[in-house]
């Protein structure tokens, strides 16, 4: 239950570079439905991206959601690490390597989280384009607490690789 016992809004980021990055992403999706107050989710579009970071791995398929849940940040984090493990990803290698899904909390209201194992509103986000396109598509006038607009921020990306594509969500 969060603090208020009201239903706060989220912004999960959700990405794939390894096996059918779509499907799962899909199925993902599914999942996350079932966290949140029915109705309240919305969905970017897929994007292709160019991986940031590690180079030498396959390109991502990226999206983000926004969702209303009952669920307060640290039960939220277990459900989204939970989700990640039901869709095979596994942690044991390098920080860095390919994964069949990740979900990272990127906003948790306008919360400012730091804890051991979370960090909201997570830490990169505001340098990342496969972040901040599919953000900026479901929440045009999104700020993010400490870095500003999503509109500015994605002037300082505009050199990272990314395309939207053309699947239904
Ligand atoms: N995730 C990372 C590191 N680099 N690059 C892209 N394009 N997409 C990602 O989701 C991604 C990344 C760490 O989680
Ligand atoms: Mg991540
Ligand atoms: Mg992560």
């Amino acid at each position: 239950m969060t603090e208020t016992g009201q239903p706060i809004a989220v912004y999960i980021g959700l990405g794939s570079n390894l096996g059918n990055s779509v499907q799962t992403l899909k199925s993902a999706i599914t999942a996350l439905k079932r966290l949140s107050i029915p109705e309240s989710m919305v969905c970017s579009s897929f994007y292709r991206t160019a991986p940031i970071g590690f180079l030498d791995q396959p390109d991502f398929i990226n999206a983000a959601c926004r969702l209303e849940t009952s669920l307060n940040a640290d039960d939220l984090l277990q459900s989204l690490l939970k989700i990640e493990r039901d869709h095979g990803r596994q942690r044991s290698g390098a920080a860095n390597a390919p994964r069949t899904l990740d979900l990272d909390l990127l906003l948790y209201g306008d919360q400012v989280i730091s804890v051991e194992g979370l960090q909201v509103p997570h830490p990169r986000l505001h340098e990342r384009a496969f972040v901040l396109y599919p953000l900026l598509e479901i929440a045009p006038d999104l700020v993010i607490p400490g870095q500003g607009p999503t509109r500015e921020l994605v002037e300082n990306c505009r050199d990272q690789s990314i395309s939207r594509m053309d699947e239904l969500v």
